[in-house]
């Protein structure tokens, strides 16, 4: 058992978790299941790991500038608030976890359990229609430390071995079958790109895909937007992007102050004027952006070729399940920030909603959600609704990420350390998984999981014709419903 746990240590700490690794093992891997040659396996792995370790960096690099402006906010005014982001939340459910005098080591063994559940389930897939194997570590970290707090809250005597096993359960259940969800949307935005999203949004992904054709026309498209006269520069994505941050993160910094500021981001010089630390700072996010893409498309690309070595041979039939952010290779560059914005316009509001009804928490926009989430949801609203789609789904997650994590902090009690996950399936999917679990108990633990497992079988239901076809060969899907 020492040794099981000794290399899943070091595989969990070396290569799981850095999913830049774990990538680029699976692209070897996959390379070397197709036969190729070893120089092109070990071509493959470079790419895909330089791309994703690329896409770390923009994705830091917009985290690390950009969450520290919004969660100014809350010093500005003195709010006790509790902020919706995932690295809030996960500090948040840490410090409650050790208030309760419980401990974070199993955090460990909960990722192993899930991990391996979720395998089974695509290995089963016969019988649990799963088809997706979610491989984006560091979203698993975060997730399995907020799911291990809500069941320590609800379960609050509970042995550590029971604990371990039910919240790997849940946790894998979730991962197979939300990922699963967001087959069909990935694929249709792709053409066949061969993955799925394994990230913290997917229920919203499934819905947006579901509702965006009804909400706008797709031929109304963001690429086929032509903007008259000066504003033809806005086609331009550069110029758009910086333009708009400009102005969004210029009034914001404007509110902060420069005497905050200095406070918040020691890259602030002394001497450095705020005018132009403003323009600095702001038009940083088209580069971040720039960034993102390039290294989003470069592992991409790899994956999706490598990954039939192992869905032919492996585990057949299954797609990986990997971050949001490898959808911004497949839409137009504008409609990721044109998702932030309105997505932060629905927070704002519903933010500036919690102060007039006196709620008893209060939210701070927290960067993760606000952007990757409603980012993502643009692409996919885009793709089929058009740029009607992609403003009014981001601006109605907005308002639902923020009633729905000032719902949860509320009531799982970690608004006073200070945050709450904040992605939109952790401010409604969880919320309710997790009120269910704290009412019903083990039964509500069952009946969750049961419900979750029904989800994948009545999709196959609607779909049987297609369902695995659209996962495991696009072009014959397309063939086979003449388009
Ligand atoms: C998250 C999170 C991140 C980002 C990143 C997006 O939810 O914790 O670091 O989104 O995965 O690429």
């Amino acid at each position: 058992m020492n040794i099981v746990m000794s290399v899943w240590e070091f595989f969990q700490i070396n290569i799981l978790t850095k999913p830049a690794f774990f990538v680029g093992f699976i692209v070897l891997l996959g390379y070397l299941l197709l036969k190729r040659p070893l120089h092109d396996a070990f071509a493959g792995f470079v790419k895909a790991t330089v791309g994703y370790l690329i896409l770390n960096v923009a994705s830091a690099g917009l985290v690390n500038n950009f969450r520290p402006i919004l969660a100014g906010l809350k010093d500005r005014f003195n709010l006790t608030a509790a902020v919706i982001d995932p690295y809030f939340g996960q500090t948040a459910a840490q410090t409650a976890i050790e208030k309760a005098g419980k401990s974070f080591t199993m955090m460990m063994v909960v990722l192993l359990i899930a991990f391996i559940f979720n395998l089974i389930l695509v290995l089963l897939r016969k019988w649990t229609k799963i088809r997706t194997v979610f491989i984006t570590g560091h979203i698993m970290v975060q997730q399995s430390s907020t799911a291990l707090w809500l069941v320590f809250f609800s379960f609050p005597h509970l042995q550590n071995s029971r604990v371990v096993i039910m919240l790997g359960l849940l946790l894998g259940t979730y991962w197979a079958v939300a990922s699963n969800l967001t087959v069909e949307a990935c694929q249709n935005l792709t053409e066949g790109g061969g993955f799925a999203v394994g990230h913290q949004q997917m229920i919203g992904i499934w819905l947006t895909d579901k509702i965006a054709g009804k909400i706008g026309k797709k031929d109304e498209s963001i690429e086929n937007l032509k903007l008259p006269g000066f504003l033809s520069i806005f086609n331009d994505n550069i110029v758009a992007t910086g333009t708009l941050m400009l102005v969004f993160f210029g009034v914001i910094m404007g509110i902060l102050g420069a005497d905050l500021l200095h406070k918040i981001d020691t890259g602030f010089a002394k001497n450095q004027n705020f005018i132009f630390y403003i323009f600095e700072k702001s038009l940083n996010f088209a580069v971040y952006l720039s960034i993102l893409q390039l290294g989003v498309r470069m592992f991409v690309a790899e994956l999706t070729e490598s990954f039939q070595g192992i869905s032919n041979r492996l585990l057949p039939g299954s797609v990986p399940a990997v971050d949001c952010a490898a959808t911004y290779g497949f839409g137009h560059a504008n409609a990721v920030t044109i998702g932030f914005l309105f997505g932060a316009l629905g927070q704002f509001l519903m933010i500036i909603g919690l102060i007039v009804f006196k709620s008893p928490v209060l939210i701070i926009t927290g960067f993760v959600p606000v952007f990757f989430d409603n980012a993502t949801f643009a692409v996919f609203a885009n793709k089929k609704g058009g740029l009607r789609a992609a403003m009014i789904i981001p601006f109605v997650s907005g308002i639902i990420q923020v009633l729905g994590g000032a719902f949860a902090a509320h009531f799982f009690q970690t608004a006073q350390y200070g945050g709450w996950h904040g992605n939109f399936d952790w401010d409604t999917l969880w919320p309710v998984i997790g009120v269910v679990m704290k009412h019903g108990q083990y039964i509500g633990v069952a009946v969750v999981i049961l419900l979750l497992l029904a989800i994948p079988q009545l999709q196959y239901l609607k779909n049987k014709k297609h369902y695995f076809t659209i996962a495991e060969n696009y072009e014959e899907y397309i063939s086979s419903i003449g388009q």
